[in-house]
């Protein structure tokens, strides 16, 4: 089976490298592709160094494709790739929201993988996520209604964004005044409730994403969701505040009990010991650290939590491999598998 990266030199695509060199997944080969200002570059993988070309205009000749170059290419490109005959696993919004393209978390709707016809979508970050830690309680509680609150780090906007926030905080820290490209203000010691455009009705896309996304996810249209997405001045890790309204009750120890089984989450929740979700120990996890596991004081028999999960590993390159290991594993990738 052969595999190919696009967006190879990105944060994501960085991830991707690192999460297939543990993968369970079957492959022989590996091409990396980025913009023709990278052609020649390598990259390790393995023990081996890769090296970057650039992305061709047509087809590639691979069976996987994990695209993670950003929406335009991916819009542009992936029908080629398509009709080319591999599998696309796209990172980008460009077709999440297609009837005939599963959006998919595995742990979630694993099985929508599999209705594919050519691209499967990874969620945004901030919903994968979310809904990592939302959807055991879902299904064993039934959401009404969902308040979030985000907490997202310089990362979601890519290498560009770390690197505003290292070049920024330097000038600040030097006496300077910081300034802003990617970010709609200087980010270092600051908070930016403005994650991409804003739409007409006051809310951003960003926060649209995590309704409509969520919605597809759980398979579920008439979940009332909210949502304000907050830029913060860290590395990486989303957070995110988590209010619940239930159709059954729920204590916060039968919440706990329920996440601790729940695959792909890490129940932190010890307030009296200082544990609880944090950037600082999520980042570099597979699982979304969930706790502050408390009773909504709003929702009778609802919750409120807190989630960190890295959003370059679940919010991305993770869930991608994921999705094409849970493939891999129905037979449904084509290919000959090597070893
Ligand atoms: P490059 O590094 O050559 O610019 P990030 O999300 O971290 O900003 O990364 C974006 C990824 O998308 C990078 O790997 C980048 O490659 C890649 N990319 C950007 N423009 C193109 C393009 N026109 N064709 C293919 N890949 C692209
Ligand atoms: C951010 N969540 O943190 C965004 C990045 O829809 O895939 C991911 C955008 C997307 O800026």
């Amino acid at each position: 089976m052969r595999v190919a990266i696009v967006g190879a030199t990105g944060a994501v695509g960085h991830e991707l490298l690192r999460v297939l060199e543990s993968s369970t997944l079957k492959f022989g080969e590996l091409q990396l592709y980025a913009s023709p200002r990278s052609a020649g570059v390598k990259l390790p993988f393995g023990g081996q160094e890769l090296t970057v070309q650039a992305t061709p205009e047509g087809a590639i000749n691979a069976d996987l494709i994990l695209a993670s170059a950003g929406g335009s290419i991916s819009k542009e490109k992936a029908p080629a790739w398509v009709a080319g005959g591999a599998v696309v696993i796209d990172n980008s919004s460009a077709f999440r929201y297609e009837p005939d393209v599963p959006l998919v978390v595995p742990e979630v709707n694993g099985e929508a993988a599999l209705r594919h016809k050519g691209i499967i979508a990874n969620p945004n970050c901030t919903t994968a996520v979310a809904v990592v830690a939302v959807a055991p309680l879902h299904r064993e509680f039934g959401v009404r209604r969902m308040i979030v609150s985000t907490y997202q780090a310089t990362s979601g906007a890519g290498q560009k964004g770390i690197k505003e926030l290292l070049d920024q905080t330097r000038v600040v820290l030097g006496g300077g005044e910081a300034g802003a490209e990617v970010f709609a203000h200087p980010i270092p010691f600051n908070v930016i409730p403005h994650i991409d455009a804003f739409q007409e009705n006051g809310y951003t896309k960003e926060e649209m994403k995590v309704v409509w996304e969520t919605r597809k996810i759980l398979g579920d249209d008439s979940l009332k969701i909210s949502c304000t997405a907050v830029r913060i001045p860290t590395l990486r890790t989303h957070s995110e505040a988590i209010t619940l309204e239930l159709e059954r009750p729920a204590t916060p120890e039968q919440a706990r009990k329920l996440l601790g089984r729940a695959a792909g989450v890490e129940v932190r929740d010890d307030p009296g010991a200082k544990l609880y979700p944090m950037p600082l120990t999520a980042s570099g996890k597979y699982d979304v650290e969930v706790g502050r596991i408390r009773s909504s004081l709003v929702f009778e028999g609802g919750l409120d939590l807190f989630v960190a999960g890295d959003q370059l590993l679940k919010g991305a390159a993770l869930n991608a491999v994921q999705i094409a290991e849970y493939l891999q594993e129905q037979g449904a990738l084509k290919g000959r598998v090597a070893g």
